[in-house]
């Protein structure tokens, strides 16, 4: 996601910091290039322009031009400001003094309701009873596919009767329904048209006064651009909108409507939606966000995506051994099954602020088989082998290969990648302290 913006802002500022001594002159060439690179990203030009403007005001104080880091300084400039602009702090989702807790999700025509839908009622499993509901009844299939993706969630799920055409009567009959069970987070799925409309706002409207929800979100497809802006000032004239939800910010999206669409409607981001996958939506943190586009990495979501798959005993034994400052093989069979559970690979990958030679270990090395094969020559070592694999030379290699059924290029490999996580894990034990344990990762 951001991939263009990412590589603009890059560019900017290695120039700026291959100067040392900034100018005033300096800072007004680069901050020209934000804009653009801001502009091109198909963000609001009006907001653009102000954004630009607060940089500019705080980067050509004295504090900044006559500091020994100049350029640092004027990157965290446009870091904050980047920042406040899609909101500074994380609002996270209303939960009802008193149960039950409802949430409607509005929004146009594929704008990802369905889906967002099913992905923030999972979240709630943990110490909730969530159950979602399907007030779409404009698409045939639409009651269908909540039911298909709840189920896959295990989530609860409720539906019309067959022939049932009044999504506010299916809402009303929900809410009793949640009741008796004691379904305490309720989910509404509404339908989708191309356009805002009249017949649309009204059935939302109306859903709106019989359920009273917590939040009303509008999910808003971050691919559309400024578009999604408008579409999120209509819905919020008729609706007042409590929150956002950004959707397929994992796509090539330029960013503009993620960018924008906050300070235009002052409505907070609270929920992204950042892949296909049910597992895929996050609280929204501008801050991490930011990090990311400017390519700090972001180790806090990747924290998170950890702790929500790992399984603490391993992790445990895990952080004990490297404690001790070693890496052994269990210690990588270990983090290849980590991984195998935390999901897409290449977004964990993603998240890491790895430097350039590292890069490589993004895609074609993550790929699940290649971790099975990983897998299995670990799994043929002795026990004496993965503690120390110093010890593996040509003969144990051959049969280790045997033992696994793959090939001493392989082993050799596994041998090299072990190698270079005992490198990333020296590394980060060193730049650990800021209460990232990063190492016990890899
Ligand atoms: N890559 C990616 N795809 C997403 C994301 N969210 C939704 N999608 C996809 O977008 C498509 C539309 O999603 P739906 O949830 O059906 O959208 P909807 O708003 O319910 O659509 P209607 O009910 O037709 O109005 C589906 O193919 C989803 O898989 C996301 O965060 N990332
Ligand atoms: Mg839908």
């Amino acid at each position: 996601m951001f991939d263009v913006l990412k590589e603009r802002l890059d560019g900017i500022f290695k120039n700026l910091r291959g100067k040392g001594k900034l100018t005033e002159e300096d800072v007004a060439v680069a901050l020209r290039e934000v804009r653009r690179a801001l502009l091109e990203a198909d963000v609001n030009y009006k907001v653009v322009k102000d954004l630009v403007e607060r940089i500019r005001e705080r980067a050509v104080g004295r504090d900044v031009l006559e500091s020994i880091t100049p350029s640092q300084q004027v990157v965290t400039i446009v870091f904050e400001e980047l920042r406040d602009l899609m909101g500074r702090d994380v609002v996270p989702l209303v939960i009802a003094s008193r149960p039950p807790t409802s949430y409607m999700m509005v929004g146009l025509q594929g704008s990802g309701k369905t889906t967002s839908c099913v992905k923030i009622a999972r979240r709630f499993l943990k110490g909730h009873k969530p159950l979602v509901v399907a007030c779409d009844h404009q698409r045939p299939a639409a009651v269908e596919q909540l039911r298909v993706l709840a189920d896959q969630a295990k989530v609860a799920f409720f539906g019309p009767e067959p022939g049932e055409k009044d999504p506010v009567g299916v809402a009303r009959r929900a809410l009793r329904f949640a009741e008796d069970r004691l379904y305490d987070v309720i989910l509404f799925d509404t339908a989708g048209r191309l356009h805002v409309d009249e017949p649309l706002m009204e059935e939302l409207e109306a859903m709106k006064s019989l359920v009273e929800p917590e939040e009303i979100l509008l999910v808003v497809d971050s691919m559309t651009g400024q578009e999604a802006v408008n579409v999120a000032s209509a819905f919020n004239e008729r609706l007042t909108l409590t929150g956002l939800v950004l959707t397929k910010l994992d796509g090539d999206a330029r960013g503009g409507a993620a960018l924008a669409v906050r300070s235009v409607t002052g409505v907070p981001i609270k929920m992204a939606g950042v892949g296909e996958h049910l597992e895929d939506m996050e609280p929204f943190d501008a801050g991490r966000m930011v990090q990311r586009i400017l390519g700090m990495g972001d180790i806090q979501g990747l924290m998170e995506r950890v702790q929500l798959t790992a399984d603490d005993g391993e992790m445990e034994k895990m952080a004990e051994s490297l404690k001790k400052s070693r890496f052994t093989m269990e210690d990588l069979l270990t983090q290849i099954r980590q991984v195998k559970k935390m999901g897409p690979l290449d977004k964990v990958m993603e998240m890491l602020p790895l430097p350039e030679n590292m890069k490589q270990l993004r895609g074609a090395e993550m790929d699940p088989k290649r971790l099975r094969h990983v897998e299995a020559v670990i799994l043929s070592m002795t026990p004496a082998e993965r503690r120390n694999p110093e010890i593996i030379k040509g003969s144990r290699r051959r049969r280790i290969a045997n033992g696994s059924g793959t090939t001493v290029q392989m082993v050799n490999q596994v041998l090299k990648q072990h190698g270079q996580m005992k490198e990333l894990w020296k590394r980060f034990g060193k730049s650990g302290k800021k209460g990232f344990k990063l190492p016990k990762l890899f």
